[in-house]
């Protein structure tokens, strides 16, 4: 385990990337801005899946090279690695996926996974993927976590055996056809539907064969009461917009947090923290033996917001000089 997790150790800084149809609604449904974590939009504006996927798949055009941009960007700041949401809880597959036409190669003619993965490996930075167990379009998918159910599907009458086996082929579609992955960031789990509710077992020795180095975090399972990760079903516990006080002894962990308090793009946040909180962020993280996991929420067609990027390129500045 220890040679397991050298690289990971030593890395001390990540680039966390949120992008999905969600970038393109930029926290906006009907009119309406909505304010918090807009990756949740289509839960907080109670939208249908179908509706949901027909208004915003059209308007998901990504540039040519934003991957190259965002490479570049952790490249610059100093980040050792990018993870990235390779499906968030709505659902849509960034990779090509023979499951579903709910995917980047159906939509937009292109396998936005591999451009990504293949940037990130140009720039010499290990990948990490996001991989949501949530999925808002399938009407299969377990509901307890406060959703509507799309299509107004009743939970009783949801087939969960038919959601994993779909969730299950699409994981190994990714860990099986892209080369090197070096991390997988399950999300999330509840104290009811956690573990074995996934098919975790199956899951994980899935991925090991594939990638028998690879490092997991624990959102597979359950977190506890205080709705902290703490965890260590995993080789990593993730604590989620805070800093532990002592950090976790003997365990690996990674804080990830935000620039801005939402993880997706927002067209209408400006609640932008400063470079220095962002660089004392990273020295009481890492005085303290864990990761910094700092995110971005691209815009629909790829692009990084001006602020991010500029407060990326301070870190960057700051790493030259300090460390
Ligand atoms: C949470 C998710 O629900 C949020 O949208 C975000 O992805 C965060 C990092 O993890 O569990």
């Amino acid at each position: 385990r220890d040679a397991r997790m050298r690289w990971f150790r030593d890395a001390h800084f990540g680039m966390f990337v949120h992008w999905g149809l969600y970038s393109v609604a930029a926290g906006e449904w009907n009119g309406k801005n909505y304010d918090g974590c807009v990756e949740w939009l289509q839960n907080m504006a109670n939208v249908p899946a179908a509706e949901y996927a027909s208004k915003l798949t059209p308007l998901f055009k990504p540039k040519k090279d934003f991957a190259r941009e965002w490479a570049k960007t952790a490249k610059d700041a100093g980040c050792r690695y990018v993870i990235f949401t390779s499906r968030h809880h709505e659902g849509f597959a960034l990779h090509d996926s023979k499951t579903t036409t709910f995917d980047a190669m159906d939509v937009t003619g292109r396998d936005l996974f591999r451009e990504i993965v293949n940037a990130l490996h140009e720039q010499g930075l290990r990948v990490g993927v996001y991989f949501s167990l949530l999925d808002w379009h399938q009407p299969d998918a377990y509901v307890e976590h406060g959703l509507p159910a799309p299509g107004g599907v009743k939970n009783d009458t949801r087939d969960n055996a038919k959601y994993v086996a779909y969730m299950h082929q699409q994981a190994e579609e990714i860990f099986s056809n892209y080369g090197p992955i070096d991390v997988v960031w399950w999300d999330y789990s509840s104290k009811e539907i956690q573990g074995e509710k996934w098919g975790a077992n199956a899951l994980v020795a899935m991925v090991k064969k594939h990638h028998p180095n690879i490092i997991m975090n624990n959102r597979l399972y359950a977190f506890d009461n205080n709705n902290e990760y703490t965890r260590a079903n995993g080789d990593l516990v993730t604590p989620e917009q805070f800093i532990p006080e002592t950090g976790f002894k003997g365990m690996d962990w990674e804080s990830c947090m935000t620039m801005n308090g939402t993880w997706g793009y927002s067209k209408h946040n400006d609640k932008w923290h400063t470079g220095q909180e962002l660089v004392r962020n990273m020295i009481d993280i890492v005085s303290k033996g864990g990761n910094y996991l700092l995110n971005v929420g691209p815009m629909g067609d790829g692009t990084i917001p001006g602020q991010s990027i500029t407060l990326m390129h301070g870190i960057g500045d700051w790493m030259r000089v300090n460390s």
